[in-house]
């Protein structure tokens, strides 16, 4: 017995947290998201265009509000005329999320950045990434999980995909910056500021995260046309890397989390490279008519190619064909790394 207890004090001692190793992807039917333009879906009591419930200046809601919220599908709803990868990921497309069997409840707005500590806001309007955050935990956290004190663990996965408005707002920055002297140092800091967000999740009862990394920005239509795009590959690389070693830390450093990267460059170019396995025949542009009312049966009158044959939406933003590739993929990643247990 004495043996037992020693023992199970030095494990204690010596070995940070284990990784759970019971997260299950087809047990989830809570996923919570957060981000920026690539992940907002528009909802009823949502800011048009940009997000799904509230912005900045009306930052609170009701319960009723929240829970009478429908999420919109149509070619505003999302970035990408059409539905996005957290949508083709849950099969919520529309109407309440409570209705949906894997609920969606998206708190990303469009042009979020992390935070306004290092990067000035898009609109007075915009609510940033770790904003997001404190707006769901203060306000719909409680309404959601009413009865308990904390979701379910094993039911609820956190789905993170933020940073493309950082990187892009400050591709032209130069150093020394707010003490740091170099972009991956820059990242590092905002990248910081982006996990101490999410004690409050932790807090909160959450245990699942799924951070998703940045998409191949280098490869926007404008960078293809220069030699010196912005952000460059270098760039993102290195924001990456910081974003899957902030993970890493955090798992190693909260008990019961699993901590999920998806290497989205890696994915994304690769579909780019190989473009017309997926049925996609123009990579180097996007249909300057790409918001007309009419574009999905008219696209020809506009000198088009059909909506889904372009990788490139608009001038920063991946199609709803893309995001649909994407998902499954993300699907496949998330069963890859379920446990065999029920
Ligand atoms: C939302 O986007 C559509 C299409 O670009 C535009 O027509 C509409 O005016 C926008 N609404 C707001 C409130 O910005
Ligand atoms: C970071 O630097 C920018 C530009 O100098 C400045 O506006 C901002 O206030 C600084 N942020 C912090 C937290 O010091
Ligand atoms: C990317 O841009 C940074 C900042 O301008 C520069 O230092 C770096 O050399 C560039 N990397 C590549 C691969 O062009
Ligand atoms: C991430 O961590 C690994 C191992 O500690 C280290 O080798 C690597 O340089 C780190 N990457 C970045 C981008 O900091
Ligand atoms: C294209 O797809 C093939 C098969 O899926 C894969 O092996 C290859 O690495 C891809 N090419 C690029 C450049 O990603
Ligand atoms: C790609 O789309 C743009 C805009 O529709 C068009 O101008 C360009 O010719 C297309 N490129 C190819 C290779 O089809
Ligand atoms: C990034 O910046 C470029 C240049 O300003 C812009 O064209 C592009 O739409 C931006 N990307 C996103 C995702 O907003
Ligand atoms: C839906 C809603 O409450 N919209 C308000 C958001 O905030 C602005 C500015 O305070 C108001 O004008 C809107 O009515």
């Amino acid at each position: 017995m004495k043996f037992v207890i020693g023992l199970m004090l030095v494990l204690g001692a010596a070995a940070s947290p284990a990784p759970r190793d019971d997260f299950n992807w087809r047990d989830i039917d809570f996923v919570l998201a957060f981000g920026d333009s690539y992940t907002y879906v528009q909802g009823t009591f949502g800011h048009q265009n940009y997000s799904f419930i509230g912005d900045a200046l009306n930052y609170s809601f009701t319960p009723t509000q929240l829970l009478s919220n429908k999420i919109i599908q149509d070619q505003t709803g999302t970035s990408a005329g059409g539905p996005n990868w957290v949508e083709f990921l849950t099969g919520c497309f529309s109407g309440l999320p409570s209705k949906c069997r894997t609920q969606l409840w998206d708190f990303a707005f469009a042009g979020a950045d992390i935070s306004t500590s290092y990067m000035p806001l898009h609109h007075d309007y915009t609510i940033p990434f770790v904003d997001q955050i404190k707006q769901y935990t203060t306000y719909a956290h409680p309404v959601l999980y009413p009865r308990r004190s904390n979701p379910n663990p094993k039911k609820s996965l956190v789905a993170l995909w933020i940073g493309i408005n950082d990187i892009n707002d400050s591709a032209k920055y130069t150093f020394p910056r707010n003490g740091t002297s170099n972009f991956a140092e820059y990242y590092d800091l905002l990248i910081a500021e982006m996990f101490e967000s999410l004690e409050n999740l932790y807090s909160a009862g959450y245990r699942n995260f799924l951070v998703v990394g940045l998409p191949n920005l280098d490869q926007s239509p404008a960078n293809q046309k220069t030699s010196t795009p912005l952000p460059n590959l270098s760039m993102i690389q290195s924001f990456n890397g910081l974003l899957a070693n902030r993970s890493k830390a955090f798992q190693s450093t909260h008990r019961g989390t699993k901590n999920l990267v998806f290497d989205t460059h890696a994915y994304l170019s690769s579909i780019f490279a190989n473009a017309s396995t997926y049925g996609i025949t123009n990579t180097t542009s996007f249909c300057p008519r790409y918001n007309a009312p009419d574009i999905a049966a008219n696209y020809a009158a506009y000198g088009c190619s059909a909506p889904d044959a372009y990788f490139w939406y608009n001038s920063g933003h991946i199609t709803s064909h893309v995001h649909r590739i994407l998902a499954k993929e993300v699907d496949s990643f998330l069963r890859e790394q379920s446990s065999g247990r029920h």
